[in-house]
């Protein structure tokens, strides 16, 4: 068996594979049989379908693909072709039972690990750099995201405990200006950056200002105490439809009582903390929030531009804080904690021009479709991002408390539709900059 050297690539692929599979096994090993194969929300599988996916998209990629082995159980691929059922019909499947989808991963992996073995990390585009092993790590932790979610929309008791994250001492400026100019976006030299975040390329970016953290949730409760929902001056003409046609007057899992708001976590009911960057709302909550305080939603480049751009050496780096992998002190990742830390946590993982938690902490929702870079190339299948490009969905970056550090950079993408709420989806606010504060800055 390999070792986990973290000095090679195919080390840092054993760390994190074996790292992703202990977060699966947390997470389906706290609730029962029962509790693992019903729907806890028609928006998301139950949790047996993840876990058996899981093993099968290993199977498909590190077993089939790179080492040429048959399939194992060739009937059950359609059953965890996660474009042949939506997850609505997934309960009525005939889905392996948790005891089979454990041993059946289980037995996936065994093998793969005698593959990572004996792999050139040379070559093959597949396998080069270990690609294929970085990308299906990266897929078992995005779905411990799924799963997380799932946790969060079930109802009863709490299951899973972590420590709150401390107090943050932030007393830094609200906003700071990111110069104009061009900036480097994407990437073509991160080895495992996924394919639609490639490749590397020049954007010009007007001078603009960005929020130097997330909005909290007591800055949202402004919005929502100023009528925020109810005047229809706010939102897009679309937003304004699916508020008033689902009722929507708050975050999800807020809830008030004797006036005062409360929000169901993971099982348990608590107040809402005000100083915590707002999670669980929409694109279209965020954009309203935008309008209301006389800003905006911060491109994609924008935010890109804020995350990576260092204005002395005029390069975009891997993370705000530079190259180095995410270490605790940098960003809350990995759902270490069970919600975002303070606005203003983490001063070590700041970026150059002092914006704070753009990695970890909550997704933000960029004003941005999800469009393919110039020169994309799907790779390597379609049905990762390419058939998902368009403007039904809007691009969030940066990541939540609950993202893998393998599946975090700062130039990863995530997407989904303006409506969903369920995801650990918050976000900042943006705003040009004026013509006298541009040549203030360009001095
Ligand atoms: C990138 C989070 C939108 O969960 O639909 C998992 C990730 N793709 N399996 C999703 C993904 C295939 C994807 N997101
Ligand atoms: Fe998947």
């Amino acid at each position: 068996t390999p070792t986990a050297d973290p000095d090679t690539l195919r080390g840092r692929a054993l760390a994190a594979l074996l790292a992703a599979r202990d977060r699966t096994s947390q997470l389906t090993e706290c609730v029962d049989e029962a509790d693992l194969t019903t729907q806890h929300s028609p928006l998301m599988s139950p949790l047996v379908w993840d876990l058996a996916h899981i093993g099968n998209q290993e199977e498909l990629w590190l077993l089939r693909a790179v080492a040429g082995a048959d399939a194992m159980r060739p009937e059950i691929d359609p059953l965890y072709d996660a474009f042949e059922h939506p997850r609505s019909e997934r309960p009525s499947l005939p889905l392996l039972a948790p005891k089979e989808a454990r041993s059946y991963a289980a037995e996936v992996r065994g093998r793969v690990l005698d593959v990572l073995e004996r792999t050139a990390f040379h070559g093959a585009p597949l396998t080069h750099d270990g690609f294929a092993f970085g990308m299906v790590a990266q897929h078992e932790q995005q779905h411990d995201e799924t799963m997380l979610i799932t946790h969060q929309l079930r109802r009863g008791p709490a299951v899973l405990t972590a420590p709150d994250p401390g107090p943050s001492e932030f007393t830094g400026p609200a906003e700071v200006m990111v110069p104009g100019g061009p900036f480097t976006m994407g990437t073509s030299t991160e080895p495992w950056a996924l394919d639609n975040e490639r490749p590397a390329h020049r954007r010009l970016v007007p001078p603009f200002f960005i929020d130097t953290v997330p909005v909290t949730n007591g800055a949202y409760q402004l919005f929502m105490s100023d009528g925020g929902y109810r005047e229809r001056r706010w939102w897009s003409p679309r937003g304004w439809a699916h508020i008033r046609e689902h009722g929507i007057s708050s975050p999800l899992f807020w809830r008030e009582e004797g006036g005062m708001w409360l929000r169901r976590r993971f099982g348990a009911t608590e107040p809402v903390p005000p100083d915590e960057p707002v999670l669980h709302v929409s694109w279209y909550e965020a954009d309203a929030y935008a309008r209301w305080a006389g800003r905006r939603l911060p491109s994609e480049a924008e935010w890109e531009k804020a995350a990576r751009y260092d204005p002395v050496s005029g390069t975009s780096r891997r993370y705000p804080w530079g190259d180095a992998d995410p270490r605790p002190e940098h960003a809350n990742l990995g759902q270490r904690h069970l919600r975002p830390a303070p606005a203003g946590s983490y001063p070590a993982g700041e970026s150059p021009l002092g914006v704070r938690q753009l990695m970890g902490d909550v997704w933000e929702w960029t004003a941005s479709d999800f469009l393919p870079y110039p020169g994309f190339r799907a790779f390597p299948y379609e049905e990762y991002s390419q058939v998902f490009f368009g403007s039904d969905h809007k691009v969030l970056r940066g990541g939540s408390f609950a993202v893998g550090t393998v599946a975090c950079r700062g130039t990863f993408r995530n997407w989904d539709y303006p409506i969903r709420r369920q995801i650990f989806s918050g976000f900042r606010t943006a705003r040009d900059a004026t013509p006298a504060e541009s040549s203030r800055g360009a001095r």
